[in-house]
């Protein structure tokens, strides 16, 4: 039916919005940013409700990033640049502790932003890894090195008990609706440079700007 074909997911809708998401001077389009991130809650919830306390939190903050996108002030938030500009012009951000501005675009975005290093270090594993490799390793493996750097030991803990339940590789491969695991792989042979770019161009900015530690 029409309304499952909505629920399916596609592993274009991920790559698509990443790879929009690259203006000519190399600015980070807000909108497609999310829009890639959408997409990643929907993957989630087709996982089933294990993932529920991860898809929840993401969910959670693309939807603060979404009201920014638009809000009144919605001309300010085009890209990350510009929204990094002007929250800090605009003091809206909380610098050093939680304050006055616990959920600001800068703050909220580096959550995602974290977790993208995530993606693509666990994508990469998973393009690359044989039929029997175990993506619950590449996960975590993955996780280690990234995310689980920002998060207390109780959320490791159930991220770990999470990942132990993911399908193996040609299952999760399937999931995506590519096509045959050959597909999927160059597909995501194509996209990983371009989310890996995206990470980097944001990476380089928070650094600039010493916004990498944001509370
Ligand atoms: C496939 C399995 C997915 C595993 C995802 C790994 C990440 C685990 C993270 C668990 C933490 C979630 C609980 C909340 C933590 C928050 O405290 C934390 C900080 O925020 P705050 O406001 O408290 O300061 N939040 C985060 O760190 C954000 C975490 C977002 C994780 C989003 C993961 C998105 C994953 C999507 C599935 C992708 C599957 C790959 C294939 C997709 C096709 C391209």
């Amino acid at each position: 039916s029409e309304a499952s074909d909505d629920q399916k997911f596609s592993l274009s809708e991920v790559l698509d919005p990443f790879k929009l998401c690259l203006s000519e001077n190399k600015e980070v389009y807000l909108e497609h940013y999310v829009a890639g991130w959408r997409g990643l809650v929907k993957f989630l919830n087709s996982l089933g409700s294990v993932f529920g306390f991860i898809s929840k939190d993401a969910a959670n903050k693309v939807h603060i990033l979404v009201n920014y996108l638009n809000g009144e002030n919605a001309s300010q938030y085009v890209t990350v640049q510009s929204m990094v500009k002007y929250e800090l012009e605009n003091e809206l951000v909380d610098l050093t502790k939680r304050g006055s501005h616990p959920e600001s675009g800068c703050r909220t975005l580096l959550r995602l932003h974290r977790a993208l290093r995530w993606l693509e270090l666990f994508l990469e594993r998973l393009r690359t890894g044989s039929e029997d490799s175990k993506t619950s390793a590449m996960c975590a493996e993955s996780y280690n090195e990234s995310l689980a750097q920002h998060h207390p030991w109780v959320v490791r803990k159930a991220a770990g008990m999470a990942f132990c339940v993911l399908p193996g590789r040609p299952a999760f491969l399937e999931v995506m609706n590519v096509g045959p695991p050959e597909q999927v792989v160059a597909m995501l042979g194509e996209a990983l440079p371009l989310i890996s770019e995206v990470y980097q161009i944001t990476e380089d900015l928070y650094a600039q700007r010493n916004l990498l530690d944001l509370p």
